[in-house]
Formats: structure tokens, C-alpha cells, sequence
């Protein structure tokens, strides 16, 4: 394997806590969001996304995921209002998948898990960069997307044609769900899905976690299972 953490037996999540005590911390993702457990907020403004499509830089597969990466020396795509306050940048959007259409999504409602979860991940602009935010309890906001099948395609790459016509969404304070786990994220889900075809799906699958000359290993479930609650409380935007 070219990386120490994975999604394998022996180096998938429940292996994390021994490099990654925070695994077992007060506030980490994904959780199971059950809907009629939300606190409906009126306060809760509706998010603001305001995304440049010049600004994406790159396709990787970064060994867990593919990512799209975004140029973040400016503020030209942002995410303001909703549960944040200040302006917080897009630096890169990822997935998480199952092998099959029976799982795959990090997030969960009502235990129900769909085949895949896109992540859009911005840092809070009152830090320096995104390295330095992404260790504050108010660093990140990752706004996260249901896909479920079985309709259209996405082609393009401004990261608004990947969201849903309804913004409504679940808000909690959370973590990254991949190692070093840091409980610096703001996870605003959105409830209602988008759609993918089958055959990008079997793209998303085709995929490798290993790197060139290693054996073939297909990247798919890549995702994290939900995590305690713990106490916390998850707020809706929509009644
Ligand atoms: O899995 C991603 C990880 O690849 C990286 O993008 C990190 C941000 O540095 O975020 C996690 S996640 O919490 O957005 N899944
Ligand atoms: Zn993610």
C-alpha cells in the first residue's frame, strides 16, 4: 500500500484511532442525521455559493478519492451565510463510493446510505491558508451532496452544477472523516440528492487505490461509517 491509512482490513477506520487518538473525539464524522431529531432553525440563513469555474486547477486521484482542486488566492469561490459567518474559500471537491449502489455515502439518514457523497470543501479566510484553518474549531466548512442513481450525467466542472435545486440542509459541528480526523469542520448536508448514471458510477469504481506497478487494488468503499453523536445537536434549515 502507498499510504498508511486506507479503507482495507487492516488499515480502515476502525485501525485509525491508534494513529489518530481525535477518532474516538467529542465531535466526529460522518454521523447517521435522523431527521425528525433536527432542531429546525429559522435563524439559519440560506447558504451562498458563489463558484468561479476558471478557478479549478486539477484532476488527481489522491490514493482514498478523486479531487478536482481549485486556485485559492482570492476570494472568486466562496461559501457565506447559512450556519458560517465570514467567507470561506473552495479549495477542492472530492467523493466517497461503495462497491455497490448499497453503500457508499459517509452521511446517513435514517440509517439509509446512498451509493455516494460528494464533498465540497472550503477554509475560513479569517486563518492564513487552508493548512492553518484546517486545525481551528471553525476552519472548514464542507458542504456534503447525496448522489443516488440512476439518471443524468454531470459534464461540467463548475462545482455548481453538482448541487441540487433545493439548498435545505442539516448543519453540525463535525471533523474531516479521513485521518488526521481534526474537529475543525462545519458540516452543512444537503437534504435533497442529485443524480448519477450507472455508467459514472462504474467510472467512480474503476478507479485504483494503488499507485503505478502496485497490484491493482479498485478504490471503492471509500467512506467512513458513522460516528457518536456524543451529544451534539443537528440542526435543519427546513421544517
Ligand atoms: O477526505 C477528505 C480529505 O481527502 C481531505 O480533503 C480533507 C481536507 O483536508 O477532508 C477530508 S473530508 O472530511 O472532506 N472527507
Ligand atoms: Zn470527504
Amino acid at each position: 500500500m502507498s499510504h498508511a491509512w486506507g479503507y482495507g482490513p487492516y488499515n480502515g477506520p476502525e485501525t485509525w484511532e491508534k494513529g489518530f487518538p481525535v477518532a474516538n473525539g467529542p465531535r466526529q464524522s460522518p454521523i447517521n442525521i435522523i431527521p425528525n431529531q433536527a432542531l429546525y432553525e429559522r435563524s439559519l440563513k440560506p447558504l451562498k455559493l458563489k463558484y468561479d469555474p476558471s478557478n479549478s486547477s486539477s484532476i488527481l486521484n489522491n490514493g482514498h478519492s478523486f479531487q478536482v482542486d481549485y486556485v485559492d488566492d482570492e476570494n472568486t469561490s466562496t461559501l457565506t451565510a447559512g450556519p458560517i459567518s465570514g467567507i470561506y474559500r473552495l479549495k477542492q471537491f472530492h467523493f466517497h463510493w461503495g462497491a455497490s449502489d448499497d453503500r457508499g455515502s459517509e452521511h446517513t439518514v435514517k440509517g439509509f446510505m446512498f451509493p455516494c457523497e460528494l464533498h465540497l470543501v472550503h477554509w475560513n479566510t479569517k486563518y492564513p491558508s487552508f493548512g492553518e484553518a484546517a486545525s481551528q474549531p471553525d476552519g472548514l466548512a464542507v458542504v456534503g451532496v447525496f448522489l443516488k442513481g440512476k439518471q443524468y450525467i454531470f459534464e461540467n466542472f463548475d462545482p455548481k452544477t453538482l448541487l441540487p435545486v433545493s439548498l435545505d440542509y442539516w448543519t453540525y459541528d463535525g471533523s474531516l472523516t479521513t485521518p488526521p480526523l481534526l474537529e475543525s469542520v462545519t458540516w452543512i448536508v444537503l437534504k435533497e440528492p442529485i443524480c448519477v448514471s450507472p455508467a459514472q458510477m462504474a467510472q467512480f469504481r474503476s478507479l485504483h487505490f494503488n499507485a503505478e506497478g502496485e497490484a491493482p487494488c479498485c478504490m471503492v468503499d471509500n467512506y467512513r461509517p458513522p460516528q457518536p453523536l456524543k451529544g451534539r445537536v443537528v440542526r435543519s434549515s427546513f421544517k
